[in-house]
């Protein structure tokens, strides 16, 4: 169905049919215009940015390209096509039909669920919102307001569901979304890594390439959901997630293949030498990983969780890709996790497997993670050098589940406090490293020129040549 822009807010839900909801969000749109306004990149409103915007949400109509001043953006409430005769995919009623309103026993859980994913969506905006001033391109600022103006509609999108299917409690919630920051200390936001500060663009590759992805697993784990416009609404979302990814994973490559060419001009690996020279060193991509990957496994939730078992059972939320498992009941099945045995190894603990749903979709996500970290390795092979990236362990500087006490090395090896103060700066990036890539954040706004710490792009947007106006500062 086409998305109807004539509207105030434009949708393909009939806002027009439903008073009453769509007075409550045109209620809510200043309020949400007031936060971008002050929260989000306000010292760009005035803007030309290239965006794409969706004007339907099938395949053709998804991706439109132009011109728009960011708070101009058309933010609307968009769900993918309806299913005929959906079916509840797993867990306890298997086979029903799946819901078109909210059943009462649930109401709560889909609340708190559907709260938290908002929660992300304009956290992400709030933790990015210093990084124009250092953009190392216009390619990337364009990237950069992309994705921004994409979380403020993922924001819009789980609005939506709080507005119209649950009441003056939604509403409320809604209005808490707007009042919750990023980082602050009295209103913080819910999951711990939406508060983590984003104040350089290697972090935000980082975030984009690891925390987005986490996105892309929670969204496919609810886009299973028995309440269908969750459902449909997440699988509209995950199209446009996977832009956030290639921001992400094309981001960080960027950063390998410049250090690379700085180590060659320079023949040699010297770490200094690779620093003095603007770019920076393996070690300290490798220590950037090591924080933006441990700090979104938390974002799983705990390994043994009563939460997942029930939103498994009652419908609520799936495992990503739910069609491929053979047995959508999971009962009768356990899933080995591996716990601390309390003298500093490891031992096997057999979990029912509804119990252990995080950990299955943790599992898949680290498999995911890996593929480009294997990438970026091939790069370094191919250039000759022997370093290589890893994911440190999942046990390593968790907050969240069993491994949330006490603290492991990058390999998962419990260290005591002592071992651990010493050695941190080996695993993550220290305030010399912080300081170190915060110097490199230099604004360049020349069309087609791009910061020297990283490597041009391969191909410019939409076809777009490279020195293509992306941004026009105004
Ligand atoms: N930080 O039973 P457990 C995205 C809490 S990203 C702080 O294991 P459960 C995006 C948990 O709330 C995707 N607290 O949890 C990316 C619980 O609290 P209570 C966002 C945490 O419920 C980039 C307690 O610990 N979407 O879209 O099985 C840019 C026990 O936990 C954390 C979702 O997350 C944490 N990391 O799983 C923009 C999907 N982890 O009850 C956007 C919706 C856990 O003791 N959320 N806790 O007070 C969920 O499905 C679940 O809430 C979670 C947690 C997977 C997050």
């Amino acid at each position: 169905m086409a998305l109807d822009y004539r509207e105030l807010i434009p949708n393909n839900v009939d806002l027009g049919d439903n008073r009453a909801l769509q007075r409550a969000l045109e209620h809510w749109q200043p309020h949400f215009l007031d936060w971008w306004k002050e929260m989000g990149p306000a010292v760009f409103a005035g803007a030309d940015v290239y965006l794409r915007t969706a004007t339907a949400v099938d395949e053709k109509g998804w991706a439109s390209y132009g011109m728009v001043k960011m708070p101009e953006y058309r933010w609307g409430i968009f769900l993918a096509d309806p299913v005929p005769d959906r079916r509840i995919g797993f867990g306890d009623a298997f086979g029903e039909s799946v819901w078109q309103q909210v059943p009462g026993e649930h109401r709560s859980a889909l609340r708190r669920l559907i709260v938290t994913q908002g929660d992300t969506e304009p956290a992400s905006v709030e933790q990015q919102r210093q990084l124009g001033d250092t953009c190392p391109s216009l390619y990337d600022l364009r990237n950069l307001f992309q994705v921004n103006v994409e979380e403020g509609r993922h924001l819009w999108a789980m609005v939506y569901l709080l507005h119209g299917y649950f009441g003056r409690d939604g509403r409320e919630e809604a209005e808490e979304l707007l009042a919750r920051h990023s980082g602050d200390p009295d209103k913080p936001r819910i999951l711990g890594t939406f508060n983590e500060p984003i104040t350089d663009w290697l972090s935000f590759f980082m975030f984009t390439y690891f925390t987005d992805r986490d996105g892309r697993f929670q969204l496919k784990s609810l886009a299973e959901s028995a309440f269908d416009p969750l459902s449909r609404t997440c699988r509209f979302m995950l199209t446009e997630e996977a832009f956030h990814m290639f921001v992400g994973a094309s981001g960080i490559t960027r950063v390998v293949r410049r250090t690379l060419e700085v180590m060659k001009a320079l023949a040699s690996e010297d770490l200094a030498a690779v620093r003095n020279s603007g770019a920076i060193d393996l070690p300290t991509l490798q220590r950037y990983i090591n924080f933006w990957f441990s700090s979104s496994l938390d974002l799983f939730g705990a390994e043994i969780s009563s939460n997942a078992a029930s939103y498994f059972a009652s419908g609520l939320k799936g495992r990503p890709d739910e069609a491929r498992f053979a047995d959508h009941l999971a009962t009768g099945q356990s899933l080995r996790i591996e716990v601390p045995d309390g003298k500093g190894g490891a031992t096997g603990e057999d979990v029912p497997m509804r119990s252990a749903m995080n950990e299955v979709t943790r599992a898949a996500y680290v498999r995911d993670c890996d593929v480009g970290v294997q990438r970026w390795n091939r790069l370094i092979a191919e250039a000759g050098y022997d370093f290589r990236f890893r994911l440190p362990s999942t046990r390593f500087r968790r907050s969240i589940g069993v491994w949330g006490k006490g603290s492991t090395d990058p390999d998962g090896h419990p260290v005591t406090g002592g071992e651990w103060q010493a050695k941190q700066r080996d695993w993550l990036p220290s305030t010399e490293d912080r300081a170190f890539v915060n110097n490199l954040m230099r604004r360049v706004t020349e069309p087609g020129k791009v910061a020297g710490w990283i490597a041009p792009p391969e191909i410019g947007i939409n076809n777009a040549p490279l020195d293509y106006e992306y941004v026009r500062l105004n």
